[in-house]
C-alpha cells in the first residue's frame, strides 16, 4: 500500500501547498515519525494528480519563477476518509536491530554486553528527553489540556506515544543491566 500517499493527502486536507512547503513538511514534525524523500515525493504528486485526487494551481513567483500549488479535490477527500476510517489488524513487530542482539546477547562477553546496553540506554534517554521538550513545547503552544477539538491533538497524541515508547525502551534497558550485573 502506498501509505506516503495519504501522508501527502492528509497534508493537503488541512490546506493548500507547494511541493516545497510539502518536503518541508517532511523534513519537520511529520518526518519524525513518517519520513519520505524528495524522490519519493514528487512522483506521488504526479501519481495522485493523474488520479485526480489532487490539483495544482501554477503560481508565478516572482519574475520568472513559476511553482505548483496543490490541493485536494473532493475525490481526494474521499479517499482519505476512507483510509482514515478502516480498521487495520496489528501490524508485524518493526523490526529494531538491537532486538536481534539482545536476543544473540550470550554471544558477547558481559562486559561487552554490559557497554552495548550502556550506550544504547545514554541514546535512548536523550531521545526520550527531546521528545519530552517537544511535549512541553507544544503544551505551551496549545495549553496543558488535549481533547479531540484541539487542532494539535493528533500532535500530541503521535507524542505521547512516542514519549511513553522510549521511557519503556529505557526501563527495558536498566531492568536487562541490572540483571548482567547480578551476574
Ligand atoms: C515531533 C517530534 C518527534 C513529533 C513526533 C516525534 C508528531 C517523534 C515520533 C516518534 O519517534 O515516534 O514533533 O510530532
Amino acid at each position: 500500500m502506498r501509505v506516503l500517499k495519504y501522508a501527502i493527502l492528509g497534508l493537503l486536507d488541512k490546506g493548500s501547498l507547494s511541493g516545497y512547503d510539502m518536503t518541508s513538511h517532511f523534513k519537520a514534525e511529520l518526518g519524525q515519525f513518517w519520513s519520505a524523500k524528495h524522490s519519493q515525493i514528487y512522483p506521488e504528486l504526479k501519481k495522485l494528480t493523474d488520479e485526480g485526487f489532487i490539483e495544482f494551481e501554477t503560481v508565478i513567483q516572482g519574475s520568472k519563477l513559476e511553482k505548483k500549488v496543490y490541493s485536494i479535490t473532493a475525490a481526494g477527500k474521499r479517499e482519505l476518509h476512507e483510509w482514515l476510517t478502516a480498521y487495520q489488524p496489528v501490524p508485524n513487530t518493526v523490526k529494531d536491530e538491537f532486538m536481534l542482539k539482545a536476543y544473540f546477547i550470550s554471544a558477547m562477553e558481559p562486559g561487552e554486553a554490559e557497554g552495548l546496553f550502556a550506550d544504547q540506554l545514554a541514546k535512548r534517554k536523550q531521545k526520550a528527553a527531546f521528545l519530552k521538550e517537544r511535549l512541553e513545547e507544544l503544551k505551551q503552544e496549545a495549553g496543558p489540556e488535549f481533547s479531540f477539538q484541539s487542532p494539535h491533538f493528533g500532535h500530541y497524541l503521535v507524542l505521547t506515544r512516542a514519549l511513553e515508547r522510549e521511557n519503556g525502551y529505557c526501563n527495558w534497558l536498566k531492568k536487562a543491566l541490572e540483571l548482567m550485573k547480578r551476574g
